[in-house]
């Protein structure tokens, strides 16, 4: 099992901790041409944990929401809300005021740190808010030049954290589900300790040397696990791009001879085509790849051009991290691999019962940062008899190896980002040309799959490219623009059941075919 004491802060485990420990002058953050060391890290998030306390009165438990792009600031704002004893919701930075709303209003968010360059839609949400009191401005490109920046200077580098118990809630993790209604997932001080000290430990090995580089944003488990509390728990360095596309990580790679990577598949594929043209990547020693399945043939290219696997690994906001994976010394191609430990799986039928091996069920799994949603129905569904029952359907081989059979039906996965099909439909509903819409993920080479709606037009004869386009700008508009139709196809009608749903899966066949 894992053992901390009864009193831990995981902000302080992160920051004053490490430098007690010797890091001190060890680069923890690099980001937006800047480098921060855990000395300096642990002070600016002191001096920030000061002004959220004693001005803008921030009391333990309180809900604070953060705003921004992927940067060292965020990371500094995160780490000083969780030692004022704050619980934290880190946010994406393309979410539209709507988006912010469903959250602030779930998660009852008094504060909010937003970077300064992504205010307007974060006030468009705080003047319609009930819980939404405090919401101030940070300079996302470090340069101090903020209002939460400016009052951080004057503060002193040390702070009191806040004494939490090893099982306060720290984090607050959203997820869309499947049905855009936005669930949160509770995370305790110890669940953040435990992903680093069981899987990144574990299975990556993490030590002070290494160097992260990764696309997932922070706002999701996944980035805020493998870019910033697995370097920091083992006082290695964190990169952090606003823009992580593969060049810039290809970049940073290079510059700052990155020796961990995070990202999805089709990222990876990205950089094997960059291979060909040169791209040197030998610092990777270890690349990681989940969000969506990863493909043999990458994997293959990626252990012929590396001679290193690449390591695919399933996790879930519900878990906080990753929970199953191929290990260095254990990878297969087209498998997921084994439980990370602490952690078990198994592959259930319809009814909870564990099935025989080989025999397609879905993936049930238990251990200690199991999903407790804050105040949902949906927890009956989820966690059954203690085992968290994923979205997702697995086979497992005769040595307890997990395969991936497929995704849950309205979840698409788009080049690692998840996208909740009914929430694009309800964007789409709100455009006056839209009768109905059924809204589905077509597979796609480059991106794994995209968001491809089927749309009934009230008016057949306005089908054009312009309508295409307006649809499309108008989804932009409304939601997150990744979560945009790259593929808008217009019907007669939908293919429905006896009593009037929706068949998704016929839309998913054709597409497939
Ligand atoms: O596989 C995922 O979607 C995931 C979610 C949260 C944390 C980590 C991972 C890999």
């Amino acid at each position: 099992g894992f053992d901390y004491p009864e009193r831990l802060n995981a902000g302080v485990e992160l920051t004053d901790a490490m430098v007690a420990k010797g890091f001190g002058d060890h680069t923890a953050l690099i980001g937006n041409g800047r480098r921060r060391t855990y000395k300096e890290l642990t002070d600016w998030t002191n001096r920030l944990a000061h002004v959220l306390v004693e001005d803008l009165g921030v009391v333990p438990g309180n809900r604070v929401l953060i705003r921004s792009a992927n940067n060292p600031a965020m990371v500094a704002c995160w780490l000083a809300a969780t030692k004022a004893g704050a619980v934290v919701v880190n946010t994406m930075p393309m979410l539209r005021a709507g988006e912010l709303a469903k959250i602030v209003d779930k998660a009852e968010i008094s504060h909010a740190l937003c970077d300064t360059r992504l205010m307007e839609e974060m006030e468009a949400c705080a003047a319609e808010s009930r819980f939404l009191k405090h919401v101030i401005g940070f300079d996302g490109t470090s340069n101090h030049e903020a209002e939460l920046d400016r009052m951080a200077l004057e503060k002193p580098v040390r702070f009191d954290a806040v004494e939490t118990a090893q099982d306060d809630v720290a984090l607050l993790g959203f997820t869309s589900g499947t049905t855009g209604t936005p669930k949160a997932t509770m995370h305790f001080h110890r669940d953040l300790m435990i992903i680093a000290d069981g899987y990144a430990a574990e299975v990556l090995g993490v030590t002070e040397e290494d160097v992260f580089v990764g696309s997932p944003p922070l706002a999701f488990t996944f980035g805020l696990g493998g870019l910033a509390v697995f370097p920091l728990r083992f006082g290695a360095t964190a990169t952090l791009l606003e823009t992580a596309s593969p060049p810039n990580m290809i970049e940073i790679i290079q510059k700052y001879k990155a020796t961990v990577c995070f990202t999805a598949p089709t990222a990876y594929r990205a950089m094997l085509a960059a291979m060909e043209e040169g791209a040197d990547l030998s610092s990777l020693r270890a690349a990681v790849s989940a969000g969506e399945t990863l493909p043999a043939p990458v994997y293959e290219d990626w252990m012929r051009k590396t001679g290193k696997p690449l390591l695919d690994g399933i996790g879930a906001t519900e878990m906080l991290h990753i929970f199953v994976s191929n290990h260095f010394e254990d990878h297969t191609p087209a498998c997921t691999g084994l439980p990370v430990r602490g952690y078990e799986a198994r592959v259930i039928d319809a009814e909870g019962q564990e099935l025989p091996r080989g025999e397609v069920g879905r993936l049930a799994v238990r251990g200690p940062t199991g999903c407790r949603y804050l105040a949902d129905a949906r927890q009956a569904e989820y966690v059954q008899g203690g085992w968290n029952i994923t979205g997702d359907t697995f086979w497992m081989d005769e040595d307890g190896r997990l395969h991936f059979a497929a995704r849950n039906d309205d979840m698409i996965v788009s080049a690692g980002y998840n996208i909740a099909g009914p929430e694009v439909e309800a964007a789409l509903l709100a455009h006056p040309l839209v009768s109905e819409c059924a809204v589905i993920g077509a597979p796609d080479v480059a991106r794994g799959h995209i968001v491809e709606a089927h749309v009934v037009l009230c008016d057949p004869a306005a089908a054009s490219d312009e309508t295409i386009k307006a649809l499309q700008d108008h989804v932009k508009a409304s939601i997150a623009p990744f979560k945009y139709p790259r593929s808008v196809k217009f019907c007669d009608s939908l293919p429905k059941t006896a009593t009037g749903k929706i068949q998704r899966f016929i839309l998913k066949q054709q597409a497939e075919a």
